[in-house]
């Protein structure tokens, strides 16, 4: 066994839930099959030039077909919780109207097979794939999306409310607004810039209309949204740096996060008279979208360094792109802009590890929302350019992902030191942690090409193979349940 796995197993808190996370366009496939109707990103993926070589997710893992094959492997993996996203569209082709039952069969039996194996099902709402009808009315920036979406959820609770454990509602609405409507980058495609701040109020009232459409149904599993967190981080000591970085702040972390966990937008935002049509919404939006949660989904891959001006274009790509092309790299007259980390690794993506920021992601959660529900961390990962090699003794084929290994290692002890007694996220009630992702799977505009699973997936012959980070999770998880049974017979021998 890996020093690596046995140290962390003996640092899990009891209860501690350890999982995998995926979506659903992202590893299904079968787009046209038994009834689905088409989604925004069908449509926008066939967009020559969208998708990094124009990569198409008709079939990806195939995960569609391959369903028990894939619960099998995370089986064998040993986790406590899979949190995957339903297909809106697989469900309700139209995303208004009627079910298709063929869609509700694949999700019963997922759900079935999970249980039977011993894993807890986490089910998410709205991972970014939204019917076609819905996108072409508007999408987000229909308020009407949102009253659909509460729709959706009450027929989720009616088909799987007595066996999901965990609901997310809507994941990651900060990347949605701003790839998908801001920049153009995702589904669908739209380069509204800040006139795309209704998608903001939108997405979160769905969310908020999801929490009441799966209360009112009473599902006994917990409910919470998943939000993605990066601390920004001024370049210098340079005060505009510092503004700038908190502007940054305010447009990915706390727009999205303090409605539901404050009941207000940033005070800074309703100031500014040009958003306000945006961001004074009614009383009875905010009870909404600030109802009491069972627990906040936090997404952390990274930090993010924000220097003002318009920079001199050496930002990494991928993500600093993504998320500051038109206010970066060569975009003259830009106030700020994404800057690297000095002597940082970076990932496939061009995106720093910094471990230790997760503990700063999670103090200022516990600093900012005095109120916070408990947090699972709903997804973490890194992507990286694998290599097969063959194993000198065995033969076999092995793939040595330390790296990616590492980040996990890395993350999850960082993790659990922060929100342990004395650690910079005391107060934070931190229950788990979910690896992004399963397998290696259609990464959005990054197509295939940026692989972050603990599986690696043979895209021609959808052969998997586990890959050393799913090794060692699963060394992990056996040394954890291998001390829990020691414990307990100690104890036994304990008693008089
Ligand atoms: C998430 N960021 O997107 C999504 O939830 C997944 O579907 C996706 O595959 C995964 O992360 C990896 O990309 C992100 O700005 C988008 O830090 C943006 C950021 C992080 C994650």
């Amino acid at each position: 066994m890996s020093a690596s796995a046995r140290d962390l197993a003996a640092l899990l808190p009891a209860g501690f839930t350890l999982g995998v996370a995926t979506s659903a366009f992202q590893i299904e496939g079968a787009l046209t099959a038994d009834g689905r109707g088409p989604t925004g990103w069908d449509i926008f993926a066939a967009r020559p030039g969208a998708i990094v070589d124009d990569h198409s997710p008709a079939v990806s893992c195939d995960h569609y077909y391959r369903m028990p094959e894939d619960v099998e492997l995370m089986k064998k993996l040993g986790i406590d919780s899979y949190r995957f996203s339903l297909s809106w569209a697989r469900i309700q082709p139209g995303g208004s109207g009627p079910v298709n039952p063929a869609g509700l069969d694949f999700y019963d039996r997922l759900i079935d097979l999970l249980l039977a194996n011993g894993i807890s099902p986490m089910a998410t709402l709205y991972h970014w794939d939204t019917p076609l009808p819905l996108d072409e009315a508007g999408g987000w920036m229909n308020r009407d999306t949102a009253y659909r979406l509460g729709e959706f959820a009450t027929i989720a609770a009616a088909a799987f409310g007595d066996r999901v454990a965990r609901w997310v509602t809507v994941n990651e609405p900060a990347t949605v607004t701003t790839n998908g409507y801001a920049l153009g980058l995702h589904a669908p495609g739209e380069s509204l810039m800040l006139k795309a701040l209704p998608t903001v109020h939108h997405q979160l009232l769905g969310h908020g209309l999801a929490v009441q459409a799966l209360r009112a149904a009473k599902v006994p599993g917990e409910i919470g949204i998943t939000n993605v967190y990066s601390p920004m981080v001024p370049a210098s000591a340079n005060p505009l740096d510092a503004v700038s970085a908190g502007l940054m702040d305010v447009a990915q972390n706390r727009l999205f996060a303090d409605p539901v966990l404050l009941g207000k937008y940033p005070d800074v935002i309703r100031a500014a008279t040009f958003f306000s049509s945006s961001f004074n919404p009614s009383s009875e939006d905010m009870e909404l979208i600030s109802q009491p949660l069972d627990f906040y989904g936090l997404n952390y891959y990274m930090p993010t360094r924000v220097a003002s001006g318009p920079g001199d274009g050496a930002v990494p790509p991928g993500m600093a792109e993504a998320m500051g092309d038109d206010l970066s790299g060569t975009a003259p007259g830009a106030p700020f802009h994404i800057a690297p980390f000095p002597d940082t690794e970076i990932t496939g993506y061009g995106w720093p590890i910094k471990p230790e920021y997760l503990s700063v992601a999670l103090a200022e959660m516990a600093e900012r929302y005095p109120d916070l529900p408990p947090i699972y961390i709903t997804e973490g990962g890194a992507s990286f350019e694998d290599v097969a090699v063959k194993d000198p003794d065995m033969g076999r084929l092995i793939i040595p992902d330390e790296r990616r290994l590492r980040y996990l290692s890395d993350h999850i002890a960082t993790a659990i030191k922060a929100t342990a007694p004395g650690g910079a996220a005391e107060s934070v009630d931190l229950r788990g942690y979910f690896v992004w992702s399963l397998m290696d799977n259609f990464e959005w505009s990054g197509g295939y090409k940026q692989p972050f699973g603990l599986l690696h997936v043979d895209f021609d012959t959808q052969i998997r193979t586990p890959k050393a980070s799913y090794y060692w999770l699963q060394e992990l998880l056996s040394a954890r349940t291998k001390a829990a049974a020691s414990a307990a017979s100690a104890d036994k021998a304990a008693e008089p």
